[in-house]
């Protein structure tokens, strides 16, 4: 497609589409035109691809999940299609400003962190290979909350996203199903026959999903929740607006928010109504096309593989063994087996709190039917495994990841070290009575949106160099290897890295009014803030090192930028604290003239994808320290080593394969390893120890409790200090030693540039095992059974 043809689709749109005079048309207005000239390009190879599906035969994958966070889709669709050039130029042509047009549009953020990101990272792979696929989830109407920040407190608005026209999107009235809730159970002959009390209808919205190169395309099907009837007109007419209104008000609630507080007992029945609504919702639609293809309801798993992203479809389970055994007629085990010969289950922590168990009393209540068949599924495994001392209920309450592993054909775990941790805790008797369940599949990132697109100086550096291909071929980096030994390509790796650090300064001086010196190591830490991941050593360390420089202002420091992004849970009052420590920090760091440039805090508000595409480019150094064992993968840290971010990190999640594939001499490792820190929480005031160890340490909590960075309120920090002290279970005391010696380890390789260049660009030329699209196709062999279809260059748009 042309300069002018794009032009002249954009001025249609414009016109016809959404009728505005262009003299009057906004930067919205032009973003739409510009979108739906885009979306017309994919329209044809996504119907080709449903064709060449329902022709071949072919088995299909459906990826459940609760969370899609797909920030924004126009670049991503350019660059895929290879638009780039002409709507960069179209652009410019009608006088419009192409970054002002691309980041007009809202970022859709049905997701709270890796787990929604990774669903995202795998659609985009799955329509690149070319193999055929739905993802199925709930179409929020709002997303993860807006964050700012209030004296440094972190506050929570409502995201909007759909306040505007959603330019990918097509509904799907005429797909609808009705989703039963509450109820009774009847037995009769032998059958049983569940009345729900009350249902809602699930309605698709499909947003086609663009593969490389615009080769194939998969849909992204969500469900939006809706009355089973109109309003109440005999109400409305006695005047009483609200009581006519309200069964529209109860169905719309179930898609309203994603992750609604489950701290109460409302909380949590709305939270288990979102997860059957779509879970039954997608089992109907998959059954649905299933059998307008085929009789045998028994081959169903050789036509279908379904995957549930974490426990929160996990009720699929039981539903799909409700439908194949209570209406189609099955016998109890046979639908048992046809389930979990379909159905994988993929875990993503092992963290106790975040495994989700609903109490058997609401379960009951909501789901009869469900709650019974469950108990029958437990049996089931008893019986068929002599493993009696296993159950899926337990003390009241069903634990959905026992269920959804005792109904499932693979289970995998995202990282070498998780999947390992999964067989040795979690899962270990549910492991010895099915060896070969659990297998191991390490999370990837897509590198379309994660290089090409959100670098395109780096992506540009990579083509020039070892030639194009390696876009959906990422192993190809390994080509840049030998390059790095050459001090010109050294210096164009540098100069690339020198670019985006600048546009980020331009940023930030923006955004925040914080002046940072481009030259300074941009020290990045971004992701949700849990204990866990320790962003309180983080901060430590600042403030050990800003204790330093006071002290020693004559010293030849090597000046950094410390950026923190990331959101807490509302409820999570600990990562609160920490959140609120850090924005003090920054504003007595930033402003102390002993310092000067040399020790910078920036920490933006609300991060989110399209942050995280603006920060990765420009980062020299990736952070990395949860407590080992306790980050099941990361998928931010395969990001940072592509984009030439070395990191600094403990031996957890997939930080192991990096180091592994990067060189151990890349990679600025330190602290215990998981073991060792199993080990380390039974030693009586390990922390009291540590602090005793690290006067650094001893003088930075110091700090915390003297209020240096809440003057006026020497107990702000207290708390903090008081979980370092004496609760200290996520072992920042322990690590903190050494975490500080290896930063000043990093410092001295920053100091010769030269060899941090060449440390950079290994990551980058070591990181393509991490493309999702090796992800997805060992998804394809070893769970799914599935084989991309082939489609030539162009095939798909001319099949038929
Ligand atoms: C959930 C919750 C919920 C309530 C209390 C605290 C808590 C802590 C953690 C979680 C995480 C839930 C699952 C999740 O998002 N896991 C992430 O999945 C990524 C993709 O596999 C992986 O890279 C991250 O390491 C993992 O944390």
């Amino acid at each position: 497609m042309t300069r002018d043809e794009l032009k002249a689709e954009m001025l249609r749109h414009l016109q016809y589409s959404f009728g505005k005079d262009p003299a009057h048309a906004q930067v919205r207005d032009w973003r739409m035109a510009l979108s739906m000239a885009v979306r017309d390009r994919i329209v044809e190879p996504w119907f080709a691809a449903t064709r060449a599906t329902y022709s071949g035969q072919h088995k299909r994958v459906y990826y459940l999940s609760l969370e899609f966070l797909i920030g924004r889709l126009l670049e991503d669709a350019i660059v895929n299609l290879g638009l780039g050039q002409a709507a960069r130029e179209a652009c410019a042509a009608l006088d419009l400003d192409f970054e002002a047009v691309m980041t007009d549009e809202p970022d859709a953020a049905l997701g709270n962190g890796g787990l929604g990101r990774l669903a995202a990272c795998f659609l985009d792979s799955l329509s690149t290979l070319s193999i055929p696929a739905h993802g199925y989830g709930i179409r929020y109407e709002h997303g993860l909350f807006k964050q700012s920040f209030h004296e440094g407190r972190q506050v929570e608005q409502a995201e909007d996203w759909l306040n505007q026209p959603h330019a990918w999107e097509f509904e799907r009235a005429e797909s609808s199903y009705e989703i039963g809730f509450w109820g009774e159970v009847e037995e009769k002959d032998g059958r049983a026959i569940w009345h729900p009390g009350d249902a809602v209808l699930a309605r698709a919205y499909d947003t086609p999903v663009i593969g490389w190169q615009g080769r194939w395309a998969n849909t992204l099907r969500l469900w939006g929740a809706k009355p089973t009837k109109l309003f109440d007109l005999a109400r409305f007419n006695t005047g009483d607006f609200t009581a006519a209104a309200q069964p529209e008000e109860a169905a719309r609630t179930i898609s309203r928010v994603l992750y609604p507080d489950d701290t109460t007992d409302a909380g949590r029945e709305l939270r288990l109504k979102q997860e059957y609504f779509f879970a039954a919702a997608s089992i109907r639609d998959i059954l649905r096309r299933y059998t307008s293809e085929y009789d045998d309801i028994r081959r169903l798993p050789h036509k279908v593989a379904i995957q549930l992203n974490d426990t929160h479809p996990a009720i699929a389970g039981p539903e799909l063994v409700r439908i194949l055994h209570d209406e189609h007629g099955l016998a109890f085990d046979e639908a048992v087996q046809i389930a979990s010969a379909t159905l994988n289950y993929t875990n993503h922590t092992l963290l106790p709190e975040a495994l989700e168990r609903w109490s058997e009393g609401l379960m009951r209540h909501l789901l009869p039917r469900h709650m019974r068949l469950i108990e029958q599924i437990d049996d089931w495994h008893a019986r068929t495994t002599k493993g009696r001392t296993l159950s899926a209920i337990d003390q009241g309450s069903v634990k959905m990841g026992e269920l959804s592993f005792m109904l499932a054909n693979r289970v995998n775990g995202v990282s070498a070290l998780h999947t390992g941790l999964m067989k040795k805790t979690v899962f270990a008797e549910l492991d010895r009575l099915h060896p070969d369940r659990i297998v191991n599949q390490t999370n990837g990132v897509t590198p379309r949106r994660w290089l090409l697109a959100c670098n395109p100086g780096l992506s540009g550096l990579v083509t020039e160099t070892i030639g194009t291909g390696w876009e959906d071929d990422l192993e190809r980096l390994g080509q840049l290897d030998p390059h790095v030994s050459d001090a010109g390509f050294r210096a164009r790796f540098a100069a690339v890295k020198r670019a985006n650090k600048a546009h980020l300064s331009d940023w930030i001086g923006r955004e925040m009014g914080i002046s940072v010196d481009p030259d300074a190591m941009f020290d990045v830490q971004i992701k949700r803030i849990h204990e866990y991941k320790r962003q309180l050593m983080n901060v430590l360390d600042v403030i050990a090192t800003w204790h330093a420089m006071r002290g020693e202002p004559g010293l030849d420091w090597v000046p950094r930028v410390k950026i923190f992004g990331g959101k807490a849970a509302p409820g999570y009052q600990t990562a609160k604290e920490i959140i609120r420590l850090i924005n003090d920090v920054a504003t007595v760091v930033n402003s102390d003239p002993a310092i000067g440039d040399r020790l910078k805090v920036v920490y933006p508000p609300n991060y989110n994808v399209s942050m995280a595409e603006r920060l990765i480019p420009a980062a020299d150094l990736s952070e990395q320290i949860s407590t080992a064992g306790k980050e099941a993968s990361g998928t931010g840290n395969m990001k940072f080593a592509l984009n030439g971010a070395p990191t600094i990190g403990t031996l957890d999640g997939a930080n192991v394969e990096i180091r592994e594939r990067v060189g151990a001499g890349n990679f600025f490792l330190f602290g215990l390893t998981a073991e060792e820190a199993m080990a380390r929480r039974e030693v009586p005031d390990h922390a009291g120890r540590a602090i005793a160890a690290s006067p650094e340490l001893a003088q930075a909590i110091a700090h915390l409790e003297r209020g240096t960075f809440s003057p006026g309120e020497p107990d702000r920090y207290r708390h903090l200090a008081q979980i370092l002290r004496h609760h200290d279970y996520f072992l920042v005391c322990s690590d903190f030693a050494a975490y500080h010696a290896k930063q000043r380890a990093v410092d001295a390789v920053f100091r010769d540039r030269d060899a941090w260049v060449a440390m950079a660009a290994r990551n980058t030329a070591r990181s393509g095992w991490f493309s999702s699209d090796r992800t997805i196709r060992s998804y394809a062999a070893e769970i799914w059974d599935v084989t991309p279809v082939e489609v030539g260059p162009g095939a798909c748009v001319l099949a038929s």
